[in-house]
């Protein structure tokens, strides 16, 4: 899963593909190095990050996923929380959501059913804005895998089908580098629920501090080296910003995952 991050503020790619014909390039680049997925996303989930509008964020997401619709088959999974841009970027063309807040916006899993597409439920302690003030748990792998097994319960009870139920742990969202890396040893407790995994870690905060914190633009080996061992533990979906060198990487580790 390639990211195309459209707000105006991400450290990441701070700005540059706010322009559609500059979208298009970049979704374009990552269909070509491997991506089997676009993560085309508005608003910003940084620590401490303002809220934005509904009318705002439609005003990013929506023409950028006509036009890569106009391009490409690509699915383009949306990544909002708002029940509403959700229905909007589906009717534009995109096919799957990506929550951040696991469908728990009001009519969010209602929606969800209805548009009978698959969603990404992931784990978050607090909100975006407060989730970074020291985050607290006794066992944070037994604690994220009780909150997912209820998410995916409240999905099924809303009619959401099993097999469009994708979960993620939900690296860096109120979570200290310990609590990151116990989640990332233990990533195979997440079988144990049924579900794909999709892994986040892509040039994340986790990554700058065990490097002698190292910069958003000096995480790239670091970003592979996740990107990989994620892979080797099964997660299904991996959610990177640097197409080409982890699609690398995933050539070797299925090569030899299928050796005899
Ligand atoms: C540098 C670059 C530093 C990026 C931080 C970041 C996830 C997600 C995000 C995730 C799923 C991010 C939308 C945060 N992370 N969706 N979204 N899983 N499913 N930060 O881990 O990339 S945004």
């Amino acid at each position: 899963m390639g990211i195309l991050n459209l707000t105006p503020d991400s450290f990441s790619d701070g700005g540059l593909f706010l322009k559609k014909d500059n979208a298009i390039k970049h979704v374009t680049q990552m269909i070509n190095d491997g991506a089997q997925i676009i993560d085309i996303g508005g608003e910003s989930t940084r620590p401490g990050a303002s809220d934005v509008s509904v009318d705002e964020e439609c005003q990013r997401v929506i023409p950028v996923i006509e036009a890569v619709r106009e391009i490409s088959d690509i699915p383009i999974s949306i990544d909002t929380s708002k029940t509403d841009v959700m229905q909007q970027a589906i009717s534009s063309g995109a096919s799957m959501i990506n929550d951040v807040n696991a469908l728990r916006d009001d009519g969010a899993v209602e929606l969800a059913a209805e548009l009978d597409v698959p969603v990404c439920i992931m784990h978050m302690q607090g909100s975006p804005r407060t989730m970074q003030h020291t985050p607290v748990y006794k066992d944070v792998v037994q604690e994220v895998k009780a909150f997912l097994e209820e998410r995916i319960d409240a999905c099924l009870k809303a009619g959401i089908k099993r097999s469009n139920i994708i979960i993620d742990p939900g690296f860096g969202f109120g979570k200290t580098l310990e609590h990151n890396l116990s989640l990332f040893k233990h990533l195979d407790e997440f079988e144990k629920l049924d579900c794909p995994l999709l892994v986040g870690v892509s040039r994340k905060s986790m990554i700058g501090t065990v490097l002698n914190n190292a910069s958003a633009d000096e995480r790239l080996n670091g970003s592979v080296v996740l990107a990989t061992l994620a892979a080797w533990n099964n997660a299904n979906i991996l959610r990177v910003h640097d197409v080409k060198e982890t699609a690398e990487a995933l050539k070797l580790c299925q090569a030899v995952k299928e050796a005899k």
